[in-house]
């Protein structure tokens, strides 16, 4: 045998990461600093146990048995390991459970724990995150019945009452434009509510609870008629027979996530508020799985880089190793400047999620977060995809070999630039955060970021938002500009 390549070896990814270390030690008060170490030191350990189980792990997709042997529906989805084991370390480490404690700091904390187990989850982390964007979406309902019913299920630390949400809104029709929505939901005579139709994407089907859009029978047509449901999905151990999976997507990556094409047949259902306006109620839980996603896609490309660096001290070419080589050291770095702003920003809607839900925000806070989360979802959607396509460059050819586990990377970063909002759907969402005094509250809070900083990158930033604030200003009446712009305004301002 010639020469073999040793393979890429992940270092521990709580230990090892200097930036997460530097922003908890900076944000928090001691005493939670010190508390948080245990569980983050756990999903570091976890994280880098699965990757070492994935090299040695053959099935990676999970299996639908739709009928038993007599004949029986039993819709029976048998997961990877990685989803079993998904609710005893996820409620161990209180991974959801932590960001609605009853403190500012409780989404950093949370999105720290998220950060590191998500890459291991096997996008576990897909319907954690609907999860919480249900329990976030159910308190701002003010639905108290619901409440007290849902979220000790939710938000639960033991995983023997431990219930995950799935979120029913894309039909056939439309994932952005829900307007066209057909899902009926009819109320029999016992006052019961029951949804009829069929949903396109359902990521949660193992899931026990859903909030779903639905259109009360009678109401009118368009989205402002649409009513948003609570579900449960279960009944004891079997699954209620109003609900139906119809089949499980042959999706390009996320493959371990059982995303299914469902019908309901008589679902029982239980409306969060009024039987209207039920895209202004979902919005509460897409802010949350929105900012879910900005994390996780920083995750996948900490994750990507990670392996590329330390492959560059093993990899030997033209003599010495390849960090040696300049032009591929100055690539590493590139790759690291832009993931570190990434991860800022991420981690700054998370920060500021947690100040605005506890009331220690400033004024201009709140509206600094809600144009900041479809910016950071847009901007790390996006990056994701080519930093982790940069990181497969980086291992030559084997970064195109699926057993090396690289590819994967790739595949499963495309799914964050689609899901809970494509780039332009965002872009345009930007557009409605900008509406009121979004942009002065960005301009606000980027000069007290740079208050000490490079007088250069200020005078950049403010010549983009410049640029912004004029293309703003086009005459109300040329819709159609400012939407055909919306997409370099906002990833202009996500860049600044
Ligand atoms: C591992 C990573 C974790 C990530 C997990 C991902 C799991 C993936 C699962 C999914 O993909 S679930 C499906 C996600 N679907 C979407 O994200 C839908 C994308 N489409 C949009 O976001 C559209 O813009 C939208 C559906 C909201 C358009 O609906 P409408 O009804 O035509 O919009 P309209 O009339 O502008 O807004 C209705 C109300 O909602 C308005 O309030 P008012 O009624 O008070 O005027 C809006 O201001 C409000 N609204 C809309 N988006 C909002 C919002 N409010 C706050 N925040 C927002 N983001
Ligand atoms: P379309 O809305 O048809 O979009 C097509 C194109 O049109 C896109 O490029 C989009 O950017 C563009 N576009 C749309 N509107 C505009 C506009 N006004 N201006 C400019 N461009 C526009 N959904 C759920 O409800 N629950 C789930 O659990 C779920 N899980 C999913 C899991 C996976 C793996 C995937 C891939 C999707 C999942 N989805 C789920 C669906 C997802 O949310 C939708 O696919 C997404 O919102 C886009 O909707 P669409 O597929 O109908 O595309």
């Amino acid at each position: 045998m010639g020469f073999l390549q040793d393979a890429p070896q992940l270092a521990h990814p709580y230990r090892s990461d200097r930036l997460l270390h530097a922003l908890l030690d900076r944000a928090l008060p001691t005493a939670r600093r010190a508390a948080l170490d245990a569980d983050l030191d756990a999903l570091g350990d976890y994280a880098l146990m699965a990757w070492q189980r994935a090299a040695v792990t053959t099935r990676r997709k999970p299996v639908l048995t739709p009928w038993d042997a007599w004949g029986r529906r039993v819709d029976r989805i048998e997961l990877t390991t990685a989803w079993q084991e998904g609710p005893g370390i996820t409620t161990r480490h209180a991974v959801l459970a932590s960001g609605h404690e009853n403190h500012e700091h409780a989404r950093l904390e949370e999105f720290a724990r998220v950060y590191l187990y998500h890459v291991a989850s096997e996008f576990y982390t897909c319907p954690l995150a609907m999860t919480d964007g249900a329990a976030t979406a159910l308190k701002a309902s003010g639905n108290q019945a619901l409440v007290e019913r849902a979220l000790p299920h939710f938000l639960s630390r033991d995983a023997a009452t431990f219930w995950l949400s799935g979120q029913w809104m894309t039909e056939t029709h439309g994932g952005s434009d829900v307007g066209h929505t057909e899902t009926q939901a009819r109320q029999g005579a016992d006052g019961q509510w029951r949804l009829h139709g069929r949903k396109w994407f359902s990521s949660a089907v193992v899931g026990e609870a859903a909030l779903a859009l639905a259109r009360p029978e009678g109401a009118g047509s368009g989205s402002a008629a649409l009513a948003l449901f609570y579900v449960e999905t279960m009944d004891g151990a079997a699954r209620k027979s109003g609900l139906v999976i119809d089949r499980l997507k042959d999706k390009l990556g996320t493959h371990e996530l059982p995303t299914a094409e469902i019908h309901l047949d008589g679902l029982p259902a239980w409306p969060l508020g009024e039987l209207a306006n039920g895209v202004r109620q979902v919005a509460p839980m897409l802010n949350v799985t929105r900012t879910w996603n900005a994390v996780c896609a920083v995750a996948s490309m900490a994750r990507a880089i990670a392996l590329a660096r330390d492959y560059a001290g093993r990899r030997q070419v033209f003599g010495r190793p390849l960090v040696e080589q300049p032009l591929h050291a100055q690539t590493l770095a590139d790759m690291q400047a832009e993931f570190e702003g990434a991860f800022a920003l991420a981690f700054e809607v998370a920060q500021l999620l947690g100040r605005v839900e506890h009331g220690a925000a400033a004024p201009h806070e709140a509206t600094l977060l809600r144009l900041l989360t479809p910016l950071a979802k847009l901007w790390t959607g996006k990056l994701a995809v080519r930093l982790c396509s940069e990181a497969l460059e980086c291992f030559g050819g084997a970064g195109y070999i699926e057993d090396t586990g690289l590819p994967q990377l790739l595949r499963d970063a495309q799914v964050y630039a689609i899901w809970e909002g494509t780039t332009n759907v965002l872009a345009l969402d930007a557009l409605r955060a900008l509406a009121g005094d979004g942009l002065g509250a960005l301009r606000g809070a980027i000069a007290a970021w740079l208050q000490d900083g490079d007088p250069h990158a200020a005078f950049a930033i403010d010549a983009a938002l410049d640029a912004a604030a004029s293309h703003l200003d086009a005459p109300s009446t040329d819709r159609a500009v400012l939407e055909a712009g919306a997409r370099g305004l906002a990833l202009t301002l996500a860049r600044s």
